[in-house]
């Protein structure tokens, strides 16, 4: 009943003031006061760590980094990417012997547009005594005919983009071919691997050589958490083989809930520390009840995510990009990257968790692996601060002299888990705020358990 009251008195004083001297009080501004009284006074010169960033190219020579499809150049790779290193023996028949004995294993989703293929095994080539991989079929003119699973598993796919998928360049017949990758003609990496680049892992897949048939439905992803601690950290795409054809009279092999017909490791493309992405790291309290902020609720982990420009050749054209690479969601409010509502990407969303209240890798609620994704950007942007990000209809901000939504840091530098104090966190981030120095605050971390 007192809160009624209270709420009446409010709204009777906020209507009188448009009769007062007092002009209405825009959010941005009611947000640089309580900034101002947590940070103290924002310096004019501020600028929040945002500058133009490099056009993302791996050639000395300018030229443009390539077309959307695979990468072969494994030799390149090193330049930008953080490349996975060769899988251990131990660690793929680890991995192998996982598949061969879980029958029917519940899968996840990972989101990525940059992604490596890594070849772990070859049905048949081991078959456990559960998963039979090589198969018996009974044909319809009488007699039997044996055929090995993987054999026929070729144009290994992921995504979405066409009925067939995307083939993974190299990946055929339940191996990768030596002609460009691993151990083929180049020296760079040990095991048999392809860089995807501007795809998705909505779905994988596999043709079917024998029944001429594509298979979107006979796949399973699996954290390697959940298999054994030295492959923690990383995910596996197992298929369970399946045929079917008619031959005047069905020939069929049925899944059998075995995914070790084929094994491939999937790793996201990270950029490697030291290339010209950015970090960008999300405020979202404008959107708040600004009368009500405490200082724990200053963490600037709302969205965490990683900017690079790039070019690439895709529909028959040049088109830039800003290849974003999500790592954190620490909010519970629907804030998107890239534009507002629809033509943004919700980051929870992004990070595969449907309930917008989840927090996402901030030390509290759910963890996810990363998510990567591409907006198309015009030809002059090339700073993260031209990236939109919304919560709601609200766009955050970040200009230069005023109190900050988003801070823009390099890509080494650790986000806020929940409820810590930021300015207990990064000792000098006030003194940057204040006098618009050091402009590396992010390196004075006092409270190190504070950070993700
Ligand atoms: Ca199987
Ligand atoms: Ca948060």
């Amino acid at each position: 009943m007192k809160k009624i009251l209270f709420v009446g008195i409010t709204a009777l004083a906020m209507a009188s003031c448009t009769h007062d001297d007092y002009a209405p009080v825009s959010k941005q501004e009611q947000y640089q006061a309580v900034f101002e009284k947590e940070f103290g006074a924002v310096n004019p010169n501020v600028n929040w760590g945002f500058t133009p960033q490099q056009v993302f190219t791996f050639d000395k020579d300018g030229k443009l980094i390539g077309t959307r499809g695979s990468d072969p150049n494994a030799n390149d790779w090193y330049q930008y990417l953080t490349v996975p290193a060769p899988l251990t023996d131990a660690q793929k028949e680890v991995v192998r012997k996982w598949f061969q004995n879980t029958k029917n294993p519940q899968g996840q989703k990972v989101n990525w547009s940059d992604f490596f293929v890594q070849q772990v095994y070859q049905g048949g080539t081991n078959p456990g005594s559960n998963s039979p991989e090589i198969y018996t079929i009974n044909k319809p003119a009488g007699g039997t005919e044996q055929i090995t699973g993987s054999e026929k598993m070729n144009w290994l796919a992921c995504g979405s983009n066409a009925k067939e998928g995307d083939h993974i360049y190299n990946f055929n017949g339940g191996n990768a071919s030596e002609t460009n990758v691993g151990e083929g003609n180049n020296k760079f990496h040990k095991d048999r691997i392809m860089y995807m680049k501007d795809y998705n892992t909505t779905c994988f897949g596999f043709h079917d050589s024998y029944g001429s048939k594509y298979y979107y439905d006979s796949y399973v992803l699996i954290p390697g958490d959940i298999i054994d601690p030295i492959v923690a950290g990383m995910y596996f795409v197992g298929f369970d083989y399946k045929t079917e054809k008619n031959d005047n009279g069905k020939i069929e092999v049925r899944p059998d809930g075995y995914y070790s017909d084929w094994i491939v490791r999937i790793a996201p493309g990270l950029n490697a520390p030291g290339t010209v992405a950015m970090r960008v790291m999300v405020e979202d309290i404008i959107d708040s009840n600004l009368a009500s902020v405490q200082t724990s609720d200053w963490d600037f982990n709302d969205a965490v995510f990683d900017v690079k420009f790039e070019y690439n050749w895709k529909d028959g054209h040049n088109q830039k990009f800003a290849v974003i690479t999500l790592h954190a969601a620490g909010g519970t409010k629907y804030l998107t990257i890239g534009g507002q509502g629809d033509k943004g990407v919700e980051v929870h969303k992004a990070l595969c968790v449907e309930e917008q209240g989840t927090m996402i890798n901030t030390g509290n609620g759910a963890t996810r692996p990363v998510a990567i994704f591409r907006i198309p950007v015009a030809d002059n942007v090339n700073n993260a601060n031209d990236i939109p990000v919304y919560v709601g209809a609200q766009e955050l901000t970040a200009q230069k002299g005023e109190a900050t939504q988003k801070l823009c840091v390099p890509t080494d530098v650790k986000w806020m888990k929940e409820r810590v104090q930021f300015i207990n966190t990064y000792e000098k981030f006030k003194d940057y705020v204040n006098s618009n120095t050091p402009d590396n605050w992010y390196k004075s971390v006092k409270n190190q358990e504070n950070l993700y």
